[in-house]
């Protein structure tokens, strides 16, 4: 399948141009001004549009087993949900329990995932310590196209790690050239506000916030920061929700660290208010970890992103119907924590981003794709329009309008966390591998087209990383910086 798009206004994270686009056979094989249709091409006329590489979600949790349910949207109905909404790939989490074999893990989740109808990856956490775990790590990076590595610093007594197993497994990545990763929030205090809260009779979703104050967050972000200093690996902070934990990140970083800074598109824009309606399965629709935070913590997400302190703007998709939330109708600490948002993140960022001028479109392109593909090591196979790149391409119409209502969605939910809102700037095609898949809001997708995208170790950077140690190590030396012992 041949497509010429004419006319349109390419968009990459460095620069935008006027210039027509021909996919072929499922890659970009040409961009560049009036370029003639090759014969059999469906032409597409994108003069008024901008052409935007496709959305890249590095943090989703579909069909994921959590908290005694499963999650809602399995890898057909999220992938589908996500192409409707101008993203083509997924990066999602395959989470073996503790004791689990993480090669078991990984072939089941490969299994599950083998209906996507978009373009899909894995990252896999580390929730235990073992020689086997070491091991198996190593296979998961040599063999199987895993370059990182998840950590749970909350959900204690399910998948929480202390941190023995950050260090020990920060520095098996170290070796790997895998990038670690933590869902920073300090578990054993969640667990204590839990019940403290519980003991003086708050059993609603408001206790869900009040459990999880920024201060955990930022307790965590910063534990993690300095113990992948130690372990001298770069590290991801996933769900970045306030600011303390955003300026972690940016100190660290300002020091010369590597670490890099995800935010949500909820976090970006829905607040803590949102606990206190009065409608129970409203607010429990809303409950994910960490919560919605203060107009002030968003400010500063929202600076973060336009100063280049966080990098990303993703979902944790992980879907919950009402019937799934009433598990904690009761107790607040049973509610399975998750909200979707795929399906709206490329518009409700667009709308909020780039309509007010915190990001330009360029930046909108950074957090929605490019950062990710560099950040995951799949650039520039994915994250830019370009040739040789993966036909993945939004046709963006920032003309067309819609109030989001979970009526008209495409995820397997009756909620929506976005619902009401007015947006401003659409996809209004969506190319996933070449061929359009989402156009007159219609969808066109087959379950198992999607393919999983291996990637591979970010060796180069650990090596800078050990040059730069050894170019800079201070004298006289109190610790030499380029020695990092391997527990
Ligand atoms: N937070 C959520 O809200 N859901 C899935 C896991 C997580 O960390
Ligand atoms: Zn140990
Ligand atoms: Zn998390
Ligand atoms: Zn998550």
């Amino acid at each position: 399948m041949t497509i010429a798009l004419k006319g349109g206004t390419v968009v990459n994270a460095d620069r935008s141009f006027r210039a027509d686009v021909i996919c072929d056979d499922g890659r970009i094989v040409a961009v560049g001004p009036d370029l003639a249709a090759p014969t059999g091409a469906r032409v597409i006329d994108a003069s008024g549009s901008f052409l935007l590489p496709g959305g890249i979600d590095p943090h989703t949790h579909m069909q994921f087993p959590f908290m005694g349910t499963v999650a809602s949207d399995d890898y057909y109905t999220g992938t589908a949900a996500a192409l409707a909404g101008g993203t083509t790939m997924i990066i999602d989490f395959c989470i073996p329990g503790p004791q689990q074999s993480l090669l078991d893990g990984y072939r089941q989740w490969r299994e599950w995932g083998e209906k996507a109808c978009a373009d899909w990856s894995l990252h896999v956490a580390i929730t235990w310590w073992s020689d086997q775990v070491r091991e198996e790590m190593g296979t998961l990076v040599a063999d199987h196209g895993v370059n990182s590595f998840k950590h749970f610093m909350a959900y204690k007594n399910a998948l929480m790690v202390d941190d023995d197993v950050l260090m020990h497994s920060f520095s098996r990545c170290r070796e790997l050239g895998a990038l670690p990763m933590v869902h920073a929030e300090n578990g054993d205090i969640v667990w204590l506000l839990q019940k403290a809260l519980l003991e003086a009779g708050i059993t609603g979703p408001e206790g869900h916030a009040l459990s999880r104050p920024p201060e955990v967050e930022g307790e965590a972000a910063n534990r993690a920061i300095m113990i992948a200093g130690a372990a001298g690996v770069p590290l991801y902070i996933v769900h970045t929700s306030c600011r303390e934990a955003h300026e972690a990140i940016a100190r660290a970083r300002a020091n010369g660290q590597r670490v890099y800074g995800e935010s949500l598109i909820q976090h970006l824009t829905l607040d803590e208010g949102e606990y206190r309606n009065k409608d129970w399965a409203y607010a429990a629709a809303r409950v994910m970890s960490p919560p919605f935070r203060s107009k002030d913590h968003q400010k500063s997400l929202w600076d973060g992103l336009t100063a280049g302190s966080l990098q990303v703007v993703a979902t944790d998709h992980c879907a919950f119907n009402t019937a799934q939330k009433r598990m904690g109708i009761d107790d607040f600490t049973l509610i399975p924590n998750g909200t979707g948002g795929i399906e709206d993140r490329m518009a409700v960022l667009w709308t909020n981003g780039v309509n007010t001028g915190r990001l330009t479109p360029n930046e909108f392109v950074a957090v929605t794709s490019a950062n990710a593909a560099k950040a995951f090591n799949i650039y520039p196979q994915k994250g830019v329009i370009a040739p040789g790149a993966d036909a993945d391409i939004v046709i963006w119409d920032p003309a067309a309008t819609k109030t989001v209502s979970a009526a008209t969605q495409h995820s397997n939910i009756e909620v929506n966390v976005f619902e009401g809102m007015a947006l401003r700037g659409l996809p209004a095609i969506t190319i996933s591998q070449g061929k359009v898949v989402w156009e007159g809001n219609e969808l066109k997708v087959q379950r198992g087209e999607g393919r999983f995208v291996p990637r591979q170790g970010t060796a180069p950077v650990f090596e800078a990383m050990k040059i730069r140690n050894e170019l800079t190590r201070p004298t006289p030396v109190k610790r030499d910086p380029s020695v990092h012992v391997t527990p």
